[in-house]
């Protein structure tokens, strides 16, 4: 399989790591979706936008949540990285959506703080991101276990690296950006950078 999208893509690393926690072999394409790299991901998904994970039969899957779940459904039992079912897989899936909106948020913030020229810049709508980053970060404080995963297991599962990813993102790409204190992020932040897939993926802005 191939997986377009960088690092610093807080969705592309999501399929990475998953991928690589379900003991899938991946080759990465870690292509700008700007500039002229831009074209080479067009090429594989019309709208540009990563991740893109073509199968080995050559079939495109695009979106996040559409990737992992055919991840998930092609994997063995054992190899699944979200509950089978009941309370356990909402609060899991609920832990992702969290996680997601807040991933949204700062790539959000990403594009209209850093990319887009400062004459452009639209301070009301900046101010609203940032609260929006730091209510997100701060749900996902709160979800955090004392200690352990969020999985309640012995092992990280899918909540883990979707809230670990947004945890540490918001580190590296915005570190002067008040978020509140966050010890239980940070140790689950911590936690996570013991697996290399986690480690080797963090985003080098
Ligand atoms: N809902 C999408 C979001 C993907 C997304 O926002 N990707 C960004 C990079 S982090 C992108 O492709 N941006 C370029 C664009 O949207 O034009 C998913 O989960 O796959």
């Amino acid at each position: 399989m191939i997986l377009y999208g960088r690092d610093m893509s807080p969705f592309a690393r999501r399929v990475a790591i998953w991928c690589d926690l379900q003991g899938r072999e991946v080759e990465r394409r870690q292509l700008l979706v700007a500039g002229p790299q831009w074209e080479e991901i067009k090429a594989v998904n019309p709208l540009g936008r990563v991740p893109a994970l073509v199968l080995d039969d050559g079939e495109v899957l695009v979106e996040t949540a559409a990737i992992i779940d055919h991840l998930e459904e092609t994997a063995p039992e054992e190899a699944r990285l979200l509950p089978a079912g009941g309370a356990e897989r909402r609060r899991t899936l609920q832990d992702i959506a969290y996680a997601t909106s807040t991933a949204e948020k700062i790539v959000a913030l990403v594009y209209d703080k850093v990319r887009r020229p400062e004459e452009f810049h639209y301070p009301a709508w900046i101010e609203r991101l940032e609260g929006q980053i730091r209510a997100g970060i701060q749900v996902l404080e709160g979800r955090v276990p004392e200690a352990g995963w969020l999985s309640r297991t012995d092992q990280p599962m899918g909540g883990d690296i979707a809230v670990a990813i947004a945890g540490e993102m918001v580190e590296v790409v915005f570190p002067d950006l008040d978020v509140g204190d966050t010890p239980m992020l940070d140790r689950l932040v911590a936690d996570m950078r013991g697996l290399p897939a986690f480690a080797e993926t963090r985003p080098k802005p």
